[in-house]
């Protein structure tokens, strides 16, 4: 609101680059309502969502203005590149933080003001840009805003999903999923280059043929579709720095090739329109696990092979054939194994279409790739089926049989120490091709490994997942190439998720420390640690919490018709329902609570009870049958306690549906407590954890992902840690069955199992999975941390009683959370992995 104005005044004066930003309304109002009248046919009378239209593309072109300066610059300038290849983007929103990010807001909060609108309401009318299921798609456009903030070169690349992640209803409890058709009012944040198209083939027959003298493979694709690019121009915080994010759409060849029309084949051609736009028309729906389609394959190629050749041929404009020096202009960031065919395709593109020597060509490929590894469970690593692989890309498939004969050759002499039996045991066990574990019949390509081979440094995602990383996941190759392998703790960034979504507290932090340095400098922010037990401060601070807290009650409102209590503590987990990430547990508890309460008089509850509004929200994969069934057990038991006269003063319990980008920013700021618990070893990092901590958000969490560093960070005894070790999980697993539960669980499982929540048919896998030992086995170990899960809440309550001592955490927590910034972690892997360097144009 308003006052985000007036931190961005500061932000303003102190902006090291000229100012972008005039001030004066009224030729961007002229501007506003010229877009609406021309590029909509609009005459006064405008909507919020008209008026979003209207800012959007007059705001685009100042985008667009510093998007072409800063690539006129690095086109003179020719610096490093980075590409960061990823199948998933999660955008968001786009209008608010680009007019911050520019500088712009001042003169368009002025303009919609003088016209009659209020900007937060006009950025409301926005679609997410949802090109990203959670945490790993956010990542990459965090990393993007830090990239054009550090004035780095470099591009995301990734793919332009007519239909992003589902938008998820609920129905009678139930999750619905719908599409997300956000492209239907057109989008302002891109640009359509049709000068920009690359041919993408797949399928049909590899050969060798004497080309101009010389024996070259020549493989022909069956099936062909074209990659159009989109730019997607990203707008750097404080600089004039403007980078970019380049999606492929998949359309027919014969689009642009009219001779399929004329020769009469109208049906074919149609047909093969479906089938190009297919490829790029759906976003898959599951997060940390991978779905073995053939489709999935295929978008991973057609992206990945675009990219490829459009970086390839830039390099050729400037380069010419000078094929070596290629790894000191370009370098390829794997965001997971998504992208891994890049491994066989730049071999493809240097060998067989440029005509290098294999080991020259696997030179430069090894220089310019890099691997990142999200995710820690064994069975969400990819491994694509040889015969899928042969059918589709079956000069791909050739080439990563000649990348595992070579490796697993040189792995033969590496090993000569060893005896012969344990070699070949070794050699089968690195093989980047092997049988299918379960299927013996069956020949896989493991992804991951082509990845490490492929790779100069390979990277974890948070310090505990980089040592899983090396110990457990890839321990036999960490072992050969202990120095490949790194940790990059992610990050977030500070703008979309402390400066723009919660500029009330922006504003506080800022007068606090005298500047708004820390916006971009975020080490600034342990400066708070001077005011965190000053009573004057902690007021200050705990007035913006409030007005948060407002705001989300309002959603609630909206939502669910309940006027919730707003001097509860406010309790949050959202993030995908994932069995490891144990929403289940938190309903447990909750029922727990919800049977003490009951147990109380009206006198106890007054005298003792801490009033909580707990808020589940996240989706659930279309297929992921326990995931939908963990939604229900939230909104049945949601649908007992927040109407039971008794106890719905202390206790309530709602599910937010549809939770994405937009909704965090909301949800974010107002909360007061987070759930982050994990069975320790199962999360890589978890990032929303570091946005609840730069708002000033008290965390509930396991020893796992970053909650580790967050732990550290902020002071250990400020966090509530629980539960079970990452080192204990193997044997503990083993001894499940041994375990001794204890009585309020069991008589949970009975509560549930009993019908308390209706429904009771439907919630018996959910409570076999977790008690009874020949179906599920506990596997995420709820059990084994449900004692220690109560106790620490019980500890939540009694620090919340002490309101000093919860506000001054909360300081701590928002002062504890530099580390944390995306930029520098974007930091690390360009001065570690890229060695890529700053070059910002003149403003
Ligand atoms: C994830 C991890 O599950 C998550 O812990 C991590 O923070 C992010 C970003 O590194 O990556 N891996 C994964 O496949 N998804 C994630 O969110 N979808």
């Amino acid at each position: 609101g308003r006052s985000a104005l007036r931190v961005q005044a500061v932000a303003e004066a102190e902006r090291p680059t000229a100012a972008k930003s005039s001030g004066s309304a009224e030729p961007v109002t002229t501007d506003i309502t010229s877009k609406l009248k021309y590029l909509f046919g609009r005459n006064g009378d405008y909507t919020n969502a008209d008026a979003y239209q209207g800012t959007a593309w007059s705001v685009r072109e100042k985008l667009i203005d510093s998007f072409n300066k800063t690539h006129e610059h690095w086109k003179k300038e020719d610096p490093k590149f980075i590409y960061y290849l990823s199948a998933e983007f999660l955008m968001g929103r786009s209008l608010t933080n680009t007019v911050y990010n520019l500088g712009l807001e001042g003169e368009y909060g002025n303009a919609l003001r003088e016209m009659g609108y209020h900007m937060e309401k006009v950025a409301d009318a926005e679609r997410d840009a949802a090109l990203g299921n959670g945490g790993l798609g956010r990542l990459a456009a965090c990393f993007l805003d830090s990239m054009a903030t550090l004035d780095l070169p470099g591009w995301g690349y990734g793919i332009r999903y007519k239909y992003g992640m589902f938008k998820q209803g609920l129905k009678d409890g139930y999750q619905v999923e719908m599409p997300d058709i956000w492209l239907t009012k057109g989008n302002p944040w891109e640009v359509r280059r049709d000068d920009v198209k690359f041919e993408v083939g797949f399928g049909g027959r590899v050969e060798r043929k004497k080309v101009n003298g010389k024996e070259m493979t020549v493989w022909t694709p069956s099936e062909k579709v074209i990659a159009q690019a989109y730019d997607n121009p990203i707008p750097g915080y404080a600089t004039p720095t403007t980078s970019n994010l380049r999606l492929w759409d998949a359309v027919p060849v014969h689009e642009f090739d009219l001779s399929a029309f004329n020769a009469g084949d109208y049906d074919r051609a149609m047909l093969e329109r479906e089938r190009a736009e297919g490829i790029s028309a759906v976003l898959y729906p599951n997060d940390s696990t991978p779905e073995g389609k053939e489709l999935r394959l295929k978008q991973q190629y057609f992206f990945v092979c675009a990219s490829l050749q459009d970086v390839m041929s830039r390099f050729r404009a400037v380069h010419g054939a000078n094929w070596e020096a290629l790894p000191e202009k370009a370098c390829f960031q794997l965001n997971d194994t998504h992208p891994t065919i890049a491994v066989a395709e730049l071999m493809r593109l240097l060998v067989d279409v440029e005509g290098l020597e294999w080991d020259a060509a696997w030179t430069i490929t090894t220089k310019c790739l890099n691997y990142t590894n999200h995710t820690v469970m064994p069975e969400a690593l990819e491994k694509w089926p040889v015969k899928v692989m042969a059918k589709m890309l079956p000069r791909h498939m050739e080439i990563i049989e000649v990348i595992n004969e070579g490796w697993t050759k040189w792995l033969g002499v590496h090993l000569k120490d060893l005896k012969s039996e344990e070699r070949a045991k070794k050699i089968a066990a690195m093989s980047i091709i092997h049988a299918n574990p379960w299927n013996a019949d069956e020949m896989l390509v493991n992804m991951a490994y082509l990845a490490v081979v492929g790779s100069s440094a390979v990277n974890g995602v948070a310090a505990i997942h980089s040592n899983i990383v090396k110990d457990e996941i890839l321990n036999d190759f960490y072992e050969i190439f202990p120095s490949k392998f790194q940790n990059k703790t992610n990050g977030v960034t500070p703008r979309r998720w402390l400066a723009w979504c919660n500029p009330e507290l922006a504003q506080l932090i800022t007068e606090a420390l005298g500047s708004s340095e820390w916006i971009n400098d975020t080490e600034k922010l342990a400066g708070l640690r001077a005011f965190a037990s000053d009573p004057a401060f902690q007021a200050k601070w705990a007035a913006v919490k409030k007005a948060k807290k407002a705001k989300l009650a309002e959603l609630i409102k909206k939502i669910h018709g309940d006027d919730v209590n707003q001097n509860a503590l406010f309790d949050i987990q959202i993030k995908r329902i994932h069995e490891y990430k144990r929403q289940y547990l938190n309903v447990l508890s909750i029922i727990w609570r919800y049977k003490q309460l009951k147990k109380m008089t009206p006198e106890q509850r007054k005298a003792s009870a801490v009033p909580r509004v707990c808020v589940i929200g996240g989706k659930a994969a279309s297929a992921y049958d326990m995931a939908k069934r963990i939604i229900r057990l939230v909104t049945a038991v949601g649908e007992v306690i927040n109407k039971d006269p008794e106890t719905k003063d202390y206790l309530r319990l709602y599910f937010l549906p549809d939770y994405n980008v937009t909704l965090a920013e909301t949800i974010i700021p107002a909360a007061e407590l987070s759930q982050h618990i994990s069975t320790a070893g199962t999360e890589a990092s978890g990032t929303s954890n570091m946005k609840f901590q730069m708002n000033g958000c008290l965390i509930m969490g396991t020893w796992d992902g970053a909650n580790i560093e967050i732990a550290e960070e902020t002071g250990v005894e400020n966090v509530f840690v629980f539960g079970v070790r990452a080192e204990e999980i193997n044997q503990l697993r083993k001894d499940r069955k041994n375990f001794k539960t204890d009585p309020r669980w069991d008589e949970l499982m009975k509560d549930i199992e009993g019908g308390m929540f209706g429904d009771k048919d439907y919630f018996k896998p959910l409570v076999d999975s977790v008690n009874n030992m020949k179906v599920g086995n506990d596997w995420f170990l709820l059990a084994n941390d449900f004692a220690g899960y109560l106790a620490a809440q019980e500890e939540v309550d009694a620090t919340y009683k002490d309101q000093a001592e919860w506000l001054r955490r909360s300081i701590m927590y928002t002062a504890g959370s530099g580390k944390f910034s995306s930029d520098r972690t974007i930091r690390e892997y360009a001065e570690d992995i890229w060695h890529v360097k700053p070059a910002r144009p003149s403003a």
